[in-house]
């Protein structure tokens, strides 16, 4: 097999740069581990940035999300018995965030990629990368018994945290940067009314909780929880109990419960892998950083990945401009940093940190510091609107 961009793996990422590789006549082939039902059963994000959602456009997936989506225009924040609503728009000119599942992206970009003609691998195992520092680097893996091999002259690795990409980079080339937090996130999807039209993060001293959507008849909320929990010790009703406890009492009194058609615990962690290239092999989205999803940053900084490589591959194929490949990694650093800095500072403003020591400093000051900075970034309009800003999502960088 030959093509001019092998992917690795047919996630968001890869899926997305797939199609608007496609529209600009760029051959690509995906190559990915698991089936595309597996794919679509993983739920995760549901918030995309005003970059993401004129990304999707410009690949011509964005039909369901632009007739199903709820564009949204503020969050709460809800600590200490108030109730601070982030005017998105208000604060940042006019931009607002899109409420659209992760899943259901997928799902369009799967349809999309299918309805092309373009070459999808699923259930390939044994996935490796070969010669990426040549200029004639391929793939190998196996199907169905068969050894394949896929020679391309570009290799994109959009194979999540867990991937065979990031691996090809030498340790002594790389430097990954990590931050484990000591809680996770229980996640719950439920077909019941959202509890409120807006999404609800809240502090508390019982801990975290999240009251996000999918549509208006289904519902995604989280909480936080210690790391030793399993998620089988935790009933729908005993989420729910906890969930009332920790949203404000007035929501509480009033949310429609039910059965979970989901139920998982994720673990939080910051982590980026620099540089996020190596050769002719450019990481994308998960496979070079992590966010904890307290800033909605995960899938929306694998976007804005998604768009330096779209628009170098176009450089480089339509103006036959090489050169610019080198700037891959520093474009992408600049903002996925920011989003990475964002989403640490929001895990750190809404969590109960118990009576674990953060950054040499002992729990009880901690949470002091972290209780003058909430209330100081939510009790005038600046620093609402930094809050804002970072939220909707900063400018992607342009190509030199
Ligand atoms: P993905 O991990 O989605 O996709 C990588 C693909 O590569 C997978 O399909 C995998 O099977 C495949 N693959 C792996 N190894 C391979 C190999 N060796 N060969 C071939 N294929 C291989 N983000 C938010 O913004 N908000 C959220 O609320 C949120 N919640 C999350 C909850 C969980 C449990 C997790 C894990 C992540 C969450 N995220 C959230 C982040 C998430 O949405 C990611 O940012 C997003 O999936 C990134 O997409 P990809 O980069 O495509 O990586
Ligand atoms: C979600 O709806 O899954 C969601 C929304 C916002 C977040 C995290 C998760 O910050």
């Amino acid at each position: 097999m030959r093509t001019q961009v092998a992917i690795i793996g047919a996630g968001p990422s890869g899926l997305l740069l797939g199609q608007l590789l496609a529209k600009q006549g760029i051959d690509n082939v995906i190559i990915e581990r698991v089936s595309g039902d597996y794919v679509l059963g993983r739920i995760r994000a549901g918030v995309l940035e005003q970059g993401m959602v004129d990304l999707l456009r410009e690949a011509g997936v964005a039909e369901r999300m632009d007739r199903e989506g709820e564009v949204h225009t503020g969050v709460e924040l809800a600590f200490n018995d108030k109730r601070v609503r982030i005017a998105l728009d208000e604060l940042t000119g006019g931009d607002t965030v899109m409420v659209y599942g992760q899943t259901e992206v997928t799902r369009d970009l799967m349809d999309a990629r299918q309805e092309a003609g373009l070459t999808t691998v699923y259930e390939a195992s044994n996935v490796q990368l070969h010669d990426v520092k040549t200029d004639a680097p391929y793939v190998t893996f196996e199907k169905e018994g068969e050894q394949v091999r896929l020679d391309c002259d570009y290799i994109a690795g959009c194979d999540g945290f867990h991937g065979v990409s990031r691996k090809t980079i030498p340790d002594e080339i790389k430097t990954e940067h990590e931050r484990v937090y000591p809680f996770g996130w229980l996640g719950l999807l439920s077909d019941t009314k959202p509890c409120h039209d807006e999404l609800i993060y809240c502090k508390t001293d019982r801990g975290f909780a999240l009251a996000s959507m999918r549509s208006p008849t289904r519902s995604r909320y989280y909480i936080q929880v210690p790391l030793t929990d399993k998620v089988e010790e935790w009933s729908d009703d005993a989420f729910w109990t906890e969930l009332k406890r920790r949203l404000p009492a007035d929501v509480a009194a009033t949310m429609e419960t039910g059965p979970s058609i989901e139920k998982s615990i994720a673990p939080l962690r910051s982590f980026v892998c620099e540089p996020m290239q190596y050769g002719n092999m450019f990481l994308v989205g998960d496979a070079a950083h992590i966010v904890p999803p307290t800033g909605a940053k995960g899938l929306n900084l694998a976007a804005s990945d998604v768009a330096t490589l779209y628009k170098i591959m176009t450089r480089v194929y339509k103006d036959g401009d090489k050169d610019c490949v080198t700037q891959y990694s520093e474009i992408c650093l600049r903002r996925v940093w920011h989003g990475e800095r964002f989403s640490w500072w929001m895990t750190n403003m809404m969590h109960d940190f118990g009576d674990v020591e953060v950054n040499g400093t002992d729990s009880q000051t901690f949470s002091r510091f972290m209780e003058s900075e909430l209330n100081f970034y939510t009790d005038n309009e600046q620093g609402r609107r930094v809050i804002a800003m970072q939220y909707v999502g900063l400018p992607y960088e342009d190509v030199k």
